[in-house]
């Protein structure tokens, strides 16, 4: 695609293509990787420019470089954000940000269910540095009204949740945010963009873990955040440059652009094969619960329906024999591998209680509404007859 193409264009289109035209440089196919930590300054005087940011160019790659500077420019476009930064995790990602937006005597409001880092994140960084960090349960919104004041300046949340799928209205929450002056910021790392868009519906920023499905590969690690130009400008100019250094390596930039070009394909064959494997799991007599979007017996049902294109490649489910039963039921599986992260070709089995949320102390993950029977599956790319047949057997075990 030429950049002379101005034609609007569907998102897979977008996602091979978007601020790279391969007519231009060397005519490559696939944009460059750039490896160098530094940038020359053709004079003194224009690098001093530079830093002063009154010339445009490339400094030093803690502040930017072109490979990651595309990737950039194509998250924010899939996203349909102003600007995106890239870091070096989603830990990277959720650091960054959140040092950058909050300062002493503010408040964080955060749902209740957060990834088991973010969690510690919250409790041992931001509260231990004057951070108020209030969890409430944004699935019904009264709570945020009920919580919310003008010293609320970030309201955090997942959705879907990790671990426990727990649904937030994007739209809802972002609107009573906005009314306090309080920024949205929405991690849709189990959605990717080709599923649901948070700056859509009124969310300020959008955090990834592109080690998750925008990777695609479970090869790196990378995080993204996307959002307004001009706070991304000063996480990258004071969150990442002084304060997390979380900076994105060009190799795994082009790794993540790899990982792009069939996010579509991906999501669809995730989405397919998940409904299949909740379907049959929600039939098993062994099975006490599963929660997953596509379900009707789901309790987020409809805001699925009207929040994300697609139920997602995620599940969580629960067994009659909880825990003990749960345990015998991964030992026992052989295609399914048991492996923490998600979002990978490899269909993946974890135990939240005892490994992602294992951060939690057992009474804050009651509180947080994890519990400590919950099995969590990325159903991966494989057959999805093969996957029935493993966890068929799995089952048998218990
Ligand atoms: C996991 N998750 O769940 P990095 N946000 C969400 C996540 O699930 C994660 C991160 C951020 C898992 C990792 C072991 C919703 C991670 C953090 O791992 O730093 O790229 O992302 O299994």
């Amino acid at each position: 695609m030429t950049t002379g193409d101005q034609t609007p264009k569907g998102f897979s289109t977008r996602a091979i293509h978007h601020g790279y035209d391969p007519y231009q440089g060397a005519g490559s196919l696939n944009p460059p990787l750039y490896l160098s930590s530094t940038y020359t300054f053709p004079t003194a005087a224009d690098g001093a420019a530079r830093f002063a940011g009154e010339q445009a160019g490339y400094i030093y790659s803690r502040v930017g470089n072109p490979t990651t500077a595309l990737l950039e420019a194509r998250l924010a476009n899939l996203e349909g954000g102003e600007a995106a930064l890239v870091t070096a995790s989603g830990q990277g990602a959720t650091t960054s940000l959140l040092w950058t937006l909050l300062s002493p005597g503010d408040e964080i409001i955060a749902d209740k269910t957060l990834y088991g880092c973010t969690f510690g994140f919250l409790k041992h960084g931001l509260a231990k540095f004057g951070v108020r960090v209030t969890h409430v349960d944004l699935t019904d919104v009264a709570n945020l009204a009920a919580a919310i004041s003008p010293s609320t300046r970030v309201v955090f949340f997942e959705t879907p949740a990790n671990p426990n799928m727990r649904l937030i209205d994007i739209a809802a929450v972002a609107a009573i945010a906005r009314r306090y002056g309080s920024r949205t910021v929405v991690d849709n790392t189990y959605c990717t963009p080709y599923l649901q868009r948070p700056i859509e519906s009124g969310a300020d920023f959008v955090l990834h873990s592109a080690t998750k499905y925008l990777g695609g590969h479970g090869d790196l690690l990378a995080g993204a955040i996307v959002g307004p130009k001009e706070d991304l400008d000063q996480v990258r100019f004071y969150g990442i440059k002084d304060m997390t250094g979380a900076v994105l390596s060009s190799q795994d930039a082009f790794l993540v652009m790899r990982g792009l070009k069939t996010l579509a394909l991906r999501m669809d064959r995730h989405c397919a094969s998940a409904q299949i494997v909740a379907e049959l799991l929600a039939a098993h007599p062994k099975v006490a619960v599963v929660h997953y979007p596509g379900l009707d017996t789901f309790p987020y049902y409809a805001l699925a329906r009207r929040q994300m294109a697609q139920p997602g490649g995620m599940l969580a489910f629960e067994l009659k024999g909880g825990i003990e039963a749960g345990r015998r039921f991964m030992d026992a599986l052989e295609l399914f591998v048991r492996a923490v992260s998600l979002g990978d070709a490899e269909s993946l089995a974890q135990h939240p209680a005892s490994m992602t949320h294992s951060f939690y102390a057992p009474e804050e993950r009651a509180y947080h509404l994890i519990s400590e029977g919950l099995i969590r599956l990325s159903v991966g790319l494989e057959d999805v007859a093969d996957m029935l047949i493993d966890l068929r057997q799995a089952l048998e075990t218990v």
